[in-house]
């Protein structure tokens, strides 16, 4: 698939999308925002298994492109509301939404609304030499593209008031301890651990994996009772997939299972 900001590959049940625009810290264009989203379609085309999301050149992504908007007419000018309802709502719920993991490669940093795509993605992996930037306050603004609910989430209330009320960088090691993100990796073996870790979740029960995210999503707003009540409902679908019969087959067998993801 041929983009402009974006380019797509697809390889060995495993969707790769690089942000392309690293001159411009791979901040958020229109073209890039309806690019990205048809992306995610394509890798449910493609029948992926997992979905790798990583910038070019130093950064992740330095959010919204400010450039794209004229300041100079006075505010009533801007209609920031709109642009979030059609690109940036839909984008962020059908990251949510995929039934494959989805993995953000934070190869720099990840700012504003970059900062909520990544952590809109289930296992987050940063470099090192990476740092989040809710910079959002730094121009008149709040966390947005799902910015307020990932980090109280993620991080609780104390830490997602002073992350988006201060806007200081946080290194991709404190957000590893503080439980923002998955793993904070050594600039030298980033790449490698991507590889390995898309790799195996590419080989994966693909259909417990999107149970697993589901589940665990859908535990911010249950009762015990009621999510209780849903994995019960999720396992037993999982107790009809191919994948668990070969899971506990190769278990009994003492041999490696081979997962199709059916
Ligand atoms: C950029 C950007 C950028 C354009 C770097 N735009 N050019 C808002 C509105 C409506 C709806 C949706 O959501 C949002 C939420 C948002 O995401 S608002 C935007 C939030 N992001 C920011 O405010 C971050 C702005 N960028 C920065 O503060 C810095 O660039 C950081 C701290 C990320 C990196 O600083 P440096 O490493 O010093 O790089 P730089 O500032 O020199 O940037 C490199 C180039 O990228 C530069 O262009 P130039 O032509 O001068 O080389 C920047 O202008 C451009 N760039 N972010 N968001």
């Amino acid at each position: 698939m041929n983009y402009s900001s974006i380019v797509y590959s697809f390889n060995d049940s495993i969707s790769t999308v690089q942000l392309n625009r690293p001159e411009k810290l791979n901040s958020l264009t229109r073209p890039m925002l309806l690019e990205l989203r048809d992306s995610l379609a394509q890798s449910k085309k493609d029948g992926a298994r997992v979905l790798l999301i990583q910038g070019s050149g130093r950064g992740f992504c330095a959010g919204q492109d400010l450039s794209e908007h004229d300041f100079s007419h006075g505010p009533d000018n801007l209609n920031f509301g709109q642009l979030i309802d059609e690109l940036y709502a839909p984008l962020i719920a059908d990251i949510h939404a995929l039934d494959i993991p989805v993995v953000a490669a934070v190869n720099g940093m990840a700012a504003g609304a970059g900062a909520s795509l990544a952590l809109a993605c289930d296992l987050v992996v940063a470099t090192r030499s990476a740092y989040f930037l809710q910079a959002f306050c730094k121009i008149g603004l709040i966390p947005d593209a799902g910015g307020t609910w990932f980090l109280p989430r993620l991080v609780g209330n104390a830490r997602a008031m002073g992350l988006a009320m201060l806007g200081e960088r946080l290194s991709a090691s404190d957000a590893a301890d503080w439980g923002l993100i998955w793993r904070c990796v050594d600039d030298d073996s980033f790449a490698a651990e991507i590889n390995a870790l898309t790799l195996h979740l590419s080989k994966a029960p693909t259909r417990a994996m999107a149970f697993t995210k589901h589940a665990i999503y859908a535990a911010a707003n249950n009762t015990l009772a009621a999510q209780i009540a849903l994995e019960a409902k999720y396992q037993d679908k999982l107790g009809k997939s191919n994948d668990l019969l070969e899971g506990a087959s190769a278990f009994l067998q003492k041999r490696p299972a081979k997962f199709t993801g059916t």
